[in-house]
């Protein structure tokens, strides 16, 4: 093994190849014939006067053809909606009167940030407005002393990185899809990703924000000091909410310093238990430089390796693992991860691996993990899981999924943050099939809950998980939900027919 020094990332850009692309999506309305329109207006002439009326010509898209199938289709093609226009303002104030008119006019919203959401919450099920907010990308300030960011939420994750690195800051999330997603997507999925473990999530990272209302008032919660105990965190309620509460028009995010020393680890294993050994190694004995603790299986690998044309260095191993360190000081880093791969070498629980010796090996590790949901994509139709577990069972889901589908699939593998406990469990197919739907589902959510586990660590519910909600929360807690729905948006017109089940026992 190798070992490194300082390393600093470059940006990793989001990939999405041709053939995918080429590849026909189903209407939503078609595929899931149960689904119904809500009695929300359709759009009219005087609607799309109003909307030019407030609007530049550049800010209201109507072109079917060209403009409004990007909007349409998500990231998997996995859904499409068939909105008639896009509506992209720049200003928190046009957001406002934007929902104010929709609200009075009984017209349906589909909020949309950079359109890579994982669960068919960021497109139109039927032809509700596309609302993107990819024209409120500025990056406000940045302060590095209190290393508070405020930005327009429709900025690009990457692009606000690239800032953050010019003060010494560095952002408290990342993830594969930061070269197109934005940080007010981000806040409304309450986006995990691969630093979780080591920053936590964005409940904790975002001290403020400004919403929107869906009766287009104007909720000023950009705080930026680290503590605030007056009365209820509000805008606690928008960060997961998947843009059913409120449109998130601006961000203030507290940063983390550059870290001048980063170590890449890739390492192959031969057991699972050997697994949660390293991954309980690491925790320990890196502490607070341990920033990734990734995990992939030989089939993930193996799809990534193939489809995107990538090496690997090295192979034929059950399961892999990522470990990242991030530090202020290398040689203090460097020594304490060498003391814990000696031990990790010695007794045997991780036979290979290679440490990255500059950012661009280092790069290409990543590509190894990150890509996975891309090289994925490019074998058909990905049945997509996204579930916490309890640590011990993290892979046994796999397993038994596999056994339970036998070859009714092109693949069933698993990888994700295993450090957080979570997992992703990807089914593939050469295209939707109904039948092989059914073996998945609900089995994969009566195992989860049977753990009480999860069924939605960081995707969100969006519109294919809806149905499932009641497998991680109490008919209770499902109830006040919803009545917080209802109180913020009496009309329902913010992303309806995501998140809530259409009916149940909660209803
Ligand atoms: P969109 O996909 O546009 O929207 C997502 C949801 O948020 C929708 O319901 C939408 O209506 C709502 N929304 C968007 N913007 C706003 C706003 N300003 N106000 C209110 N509502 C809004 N997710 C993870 O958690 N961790 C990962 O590691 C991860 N890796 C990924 C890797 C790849 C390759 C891809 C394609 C996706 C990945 N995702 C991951 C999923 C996705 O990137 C995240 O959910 C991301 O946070 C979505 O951001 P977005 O701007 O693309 O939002
Ligand atoms: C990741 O961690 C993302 O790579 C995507 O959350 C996971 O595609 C998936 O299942
Ligand atoms: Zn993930």
């Amino acid at each position: 093994m190798s070992m490194i020094n300082k390393l600093s990332f470059g940006i990793r850009k989001f990939h999405t190849t041709a053939s995918r692309l080429r590849k026909y999506v189903e209407l939503t309305s078609v595929r899931y014939p149960l689904l119904k329109r809500g009695n929300f207006s359709f759009l009219s002439d005087r609607h799309l006067g109003f909307f030019q009326s407030i609007l530049s010509a550049h800010q209201v898209l109507t072109d079917e053809l060209n403009d409004l199938s990007g909007y349409n289709v998500d990231w998997m093609r996995s859904v499409r909606g068939s909105s008639r226009l896009v509506l992209r303002p720049k200003t928190t104030e046009e957001v406002a009167a934007i929902l104010q008119y929709c609200n009075v006019q009984n017209i349906a919203i589909c909020p949309q940030g950079g359109n890579t959401g994982l669960v068919g919450g960021s497109v139109p099920v039927f032809d509700e407005v596309v609302l993107s907010l990819e024209l409120m990308d500025e990056v406000i300030s940045v302060d590095e002393l209190s290393g508070v960011a405020i930005v327009q939420a429709g900025c690009v994750l990457e692009k606000l990185e690239t800032v953050l690195h010019l003060s010494n800051l560095a952002l408290p999330l990342d993830l594969g899809a930061k070269g197109s997603c934005q940080i007010g997507g981000n806040v409304a999925t309450n986006a995990g990703g691969i630093r979780l473990l080591r920053y936590g999530n964005l409940h904790g990272s975002v001290l403020g924000l400004t919403a929107v209302l869906a009766n287009g008032q104007i909720m000023d919660c950009l705080n930026t000091n680290k503590k605030d105990n007056t009365g209820y965190d509000l805008k606690q309620l928008f960060i997961g909410s998947e843009g059913t509460l409120g449109i998130v028009t601006q961000v203030a995010l507290q940063c983390q310093p550059k870290p001048s020393s980063v170590q890449v680890g890739f390492f192959g294993l031969n057991s699972f238990e050997n697994v949660l050994e390293t991954m309980r190694l690491s925790k320990r004995n890196l502490g607070e430089i341990l920033s990734s603790c990734e995990l992939i299986d030989q089939s993930s690998l193996e799809c990534v390796t193939t489809q995107l044309e990538l090496r690997s260095p090295i192979n034929n191993f059950p399961f892999y693992m990522l470990l990242e360190t991030a530090g202020s000081n290398a040689s203090h880093d460097a020594e304490k991860l060498n003391s814990l791969l000696e031990i990790l070498v010695n007794n045997g629980t991780i036979v290979d691996g290679t440490l990255a010796v500059d950012s661009a090996q280092a790069k290409n590790l990543w590509e190894l993990r990150e890509r996975i949901s891309e090289a994925l994509a490019c074998e058909g139709y990905v049945y997509k899981y996204d579930v916490s577990v309890p640590i011990r069972q993290f892979y046994q889901l796999v397993e038994d999924m596999r056994i339970r589908l036998g070859n009714l699939p092109i693949r069933c593998c698993g990888y994700g943050h295993l450090g957080d406990g979570n997992l992703h469990l990807n089914i593939t197919s050469q295209e939707y099939n109904p039948i092989l739907l059914n073996r998945i589902e609900p089995f994969v959510y009566d195992w989860v809950c049977q753990e009480r586990g999860s069924v939605s660590a960081e995707h969100g519910l969006g519109l294919k998980k809806r149905d499932y909600m009641e497998y991680s929360k109490s008919p209770t807690v499902i109830h006040w939900m919803r009545r917080v729905k209802k109180l913020f948006d009496p009309n329902n017109i913010l992303n309806p027919y995501k998140i809530f089940p259409e009916q149940s026992s909660t209803d």
